[in-house]
C-alpha cells in the first residue's frame, strides 16, 4: 500500500487491535507470503559417504536397536532447516545401520518409505509379512501403513539409505504410528518376495489379485532390471535411436506396474546414468530432491556452487535451484528421490531448462 502513514496513531492502534484479535494484515507481509518465485529455507548440501558410514558404524557399537527407538537411522538434517531432522521441507533421508544378527522390530506408520541399497547384503525387510531381500542397487518399498521390520541374517553389518515423506506428513498432521509384534512374522530368506513373483513380469498383470492402495504392489525393484533398462537406453543412443535419451544421459522412474504412475504417492524415485563426461542440461524445478551417487564420480553445479561427488555421497537440492550434473571419466550412476508427485497432483509443478523458453 502506498497511502498508509506508519506514524499515524490511529493506524498504530488498528495494528495493535489486529494483534489482540489474532489478525495479521496481508499488506505488510505480501512479499513473505507471496514471493515472486520460491524462496526455500533449505539449502543445497552434500554429505560425504566417507563421513556418513564411519559415524553409522560408531552408532552401531554404542546404540542398541530395538523397541522404542525402532531404527538405528541417522537423519541428514538440512543446515537451512533450523535443526529439524529434514533433508528438505518434504523429505526425510537417513543412513540406517543394522549390525550382524540384529533385528529392527515390526511397526507401521502413515508415512511412505523406501530403502535404497548402496552396498552390502544379508538383510531382509519383512513388508506385510512378505520377506524382501535387500541387495546392492535394489529399491525396496514400504508404502504408508504397511507393516515392516528388518533383520540381518549375516555376521556382517549393513547400511542403506532410507527416504520417507515424514516432513510432509507432519505438516499435514496426517501421521499415525502403530507397534507390531515383538518378533518378525516370517524370518525366511527367499531370493524373491511374493510381491515380485506376482508383479515383476514386464507388462504382465495377474488377472486375479488386485493391487491395493495408492502405491505400487511391487516390494522390490531389482538392480539387474534397472541396470538393463539404463544400458538399453544408451545402447539405443549408440545405434542412432536417440529418442528416449538426453545426450549421454539415461534415466528411469520406478513406476507402479499397474498405473504407470509413481511407485509411491508422495515420492518420485529415479535412477540416472551419465556416460563419462556427459553433462545434464541446467534445470530447475518446483519441489525438492535428494540424490545419492550409486557409482562413479563427478560434480553437481547447484546455483553458482560446484560440489564434487563420489560414490555414496548424498546431495540435497531445494526447490527452484538450478542443477547441472557433470560426470567425470568414470561416468555417474545416480539415485534420486523427490516430492514431484505431490507438486504434480497439486498443480504446482513447473520446470525450467536453461536455453529453453518456459
Ligand atoms: C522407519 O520405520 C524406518 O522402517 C526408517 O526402516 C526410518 C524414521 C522415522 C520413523 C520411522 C524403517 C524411520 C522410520
Amino acid at each position: 500500500m502506498t497511502t498508509q502513514h506508519h506514524d499515524d496513531p490511529a493506524l498504530q492502534e488498528l495494528y495493535a487491535d489486529f494483534e489482540q484479535h489474532n489478525l495479521l494484515p496481508l499488506w505488510t507481509q505480501r512479499e513473505d507470503l507471496m514471493p515472486l518465485v520460491p524462496t526455500p529455507s533449505a539449502v543445497a548440501h552434500r554429505w560425504r559417504w566417507a563421513d556418513l558410514y564411519p559415524l553409522a558404524v560408531r552408532s552401531g557399537t554404542l546404540v542398541p536397536v530395538g523397541r522404542g527407538g525402532e531404527r538405528r537411522a541417522i537423519a541428514l538434517a538440512n543446515p537451512g532447516l533450523a535443526g529439524e531432522p529434514h533433508a528438505t521441507p518434504t523429505l526425510w533421508a537417513a543412513i540406517q545401520y543394522l549390525g550382524p544378527g540384529e533385528v529392527a522390530p515390526d511397526h507401521r506408520h502413515s508415512q511412505n518409505a523406501f530403502r535404497f541399497v548402496l552396498e552390502g547384503e544379508g538383510v531382509w525387510t519383512v513388508v506385510n509379512s512378505d520377506p524382501v531381500r535387500m541387495s546392492r542397487g535394489d529399491l525396496l518399498l514400504t508404502p504408508g501403513w504397511a507393516w515392516h521390520g528388518h533383520h540381518n541374517t549375516t555376521d556382517q553389518p549393513m547400511a542403506w539409505l532410507d527416504g520417507l515423506d515424514i516432513p510432509l506428513a507432519s505438516c499435514l498432521d496426517a501421521n499415525f504410528f502403530e507397534f507390531g509384534p515383538d518378533d518378525l512374522v516370517d524370518r525366511s530368506t527367499p531370493r524373491l518376495s511374493r510381491a515380485e513373483r506376482l508383479w515383476a513380469h514386464p507388462a504382465l498383470r495377474p488377472v486375479q489379485g488386485a493391487a491395493k492402495g495408492p502405491h505400487s504392489p511391487l516390494a522390490a525393484y531389482r538392480w539387474e532390471h534397472t541396470d538393463a533398462a539404463l544400458r538399453a537406453q544408451l545402447e539405443l543412443e549408440d545405434e542412432g535411436h536417440s529418442g528416449a535419451v538426453e545426450a549421454g544421459h539415461a534415466a528411469v522412474i520406478f513406476a507402479d506396474p499397474v498405473t504407470g504412475g509413481d511407485a509411491l504417492p508422495t515420492i518420485r524415485t529415479e535412477m540416472h546414468r551419465l556416460r563419462p563426461h556427459a553433462n545434464t542440461a541446467r534445470t530447475r524445478e518446483v519441489g525438492s530432491s535428494v540424490w545419492q551417487v550409486f557409482d562413479g564420480s563427478g560434480e553437481f553445479l547447484l546455483g553458482d556452487q560446484a560440489v564434487g561427488v563420489e560414490r555414496g555421497d548424498v546431495v540435497t537440492v531445494p526447490s527452484w535451484t538450478p542443477v547441472q550434473i557433470n560426470a567425470a571419466d568414470s561416468g555417474l550412476d545416480l539415485f534420486r528421490f523427490s516430492d514431484t508427485p505431490v507438486m504434480e497432483k497439486l498443480g504446482y509443478a513447473r520446470q525450467q531448462v536453461a536455453g529453453e523458453t518456459e
